[in-house]
């Protein structure tokens, strides 16, 4: 009898303190644990976990545990994944709008991109993810992306033919066709081994992704051309989204906005040492005269058809 009643006794407890999370986020990113990504979204977990008493768990999976980039997103469609934080290479097909943001040489500076992407510009593209049954939920940062090859790149003549990995981007492959590249698009899972057999000669990425993947292996020099800045944008699935409580989806609205900064410095703090190591393994890092790239460039926007002359003016207003 005794027994029963303590058994009953611990039964109750161990109801009133669920052992376990009752609401799991699955979280996926295309990078490794050292981006800043990743760090970002353990901060996300953490916040999360804090300010909802335990309530809700997020679980992250880094290195495309959860598929690449675009497999992502379209989970994100079906609810198999409840949040992934991803480049633009395969945001254009969801969101069309987003290709204003792709534009090289578009940016000032960070602060510039900042004063944007947090404003009514940033806030309009990640409402237009909406109607694809994804929820917008911030602008984290995958950094300025830098072209890296087995040879010295200086001038747009240098791109003449060269078999140029980018994203699946539209945006970027139509910039690398002008400059006279050859654009092969292929999924980041591939490019390294791709590198290594001579399948592509030449990629582009921000200094942190081309360091946590050994990129030094395949190529010879970085160049710091910065020729496009490379957003993270922090997506959530819409099905996900309308099964929370109000005060679920604050949550995690305002852990997302308070991991932003967290994540930004991390990026800038990451970027200088990883630079520094990449020149210790021994990589040929060249400053690079952009302008011959940008005057190439110059008439891009008018042939791209999703970019809306309304909103890169506002854009360039805000420079
Ligand atoms: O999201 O595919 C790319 O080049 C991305 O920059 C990378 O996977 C990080």
């Amino acid at each position: 009898m005794l027994r029963r009643l303590i058994a009953a006794a611990l039964l109750a407890t161990a109801f009133m303190q669920p052992a376990f999370a009752e609401t799991v986020i699955k979280a996926g990113h295309g990078t490794t644990t050292g981006h800043p990504t990743h760090l970002a979204l353990e901060h996300f977990a953490k916040l999360v976990s804090e300010k909802s008493n335990g309530d809700i768990k997020v679980e992250v999976y880094p290195d495309r545990q959860l598929g690449e980039e675009r497999e992502m997103v379209e989970g994100l469609q079906f609810g198999s994944v409840d949040m992934a934080v991803v480049s633009t290479g395969p945001l254009l097909a969801f969101a069309p709008d987003l290709a204003v943001v792709d534009l090289p040489f578009l940016f000032k500076d960070s602060q510039h991109v900042y004063r944007v992407l947090d404003g009514d510009v940033g806030t309009e593209l990640l409402k237009s993810f909406e109607s694809r049954g994804i929820h917008g939920l911030a602008w984290w940062e995958n950094g300025w992306r830098h072209l890296t090859a087995k040879k010295d790149i200086s001038k747009p003549a240098d791109l003449s033919g060269l078999k140029l990995r980018t994203m699946q981007n539209p945006v970027h492959m139509a910039a690398f066709e002008k400059l006279g590249a050859s654009p092969i698009p292929m999924v980041w899972g591939e490019v390294f081994t791709s590198l290594g057999q001579g399948v592509i000669d030449a990629q582009e990425n921000p200094i942190t992704v081309i360091y946590v993947n050994s990129l030094w292996e395949v190529q010879s020099h970085l160049m710091l051309t910065g020729h496009v800045y490379g957003p993270h944008v922090a997506l959530f699935s819409k099905m996900k989204w309308d099964s929370l409580t109000p005060e679920q989806q604050t949550i995690i609205s305002e852990a997302a906005k308070e991991s932003t900064g967290f994540q930004r410095e991390k990026s800038a703090e990451l970027e200088k040492e990883y630079l520094a190591k990449i020149k210790e393994n021994g990589m040929t890092v060249v400053e690079v005269d952009t302008a011959p790239f940008r005057d190439a460039l110059r008439d891009l926007a008018a042939t791209q058809q999703n970019i809306k002359p309304e909103m890169l003016e506002r854009i360039n207003a805000a420079a």
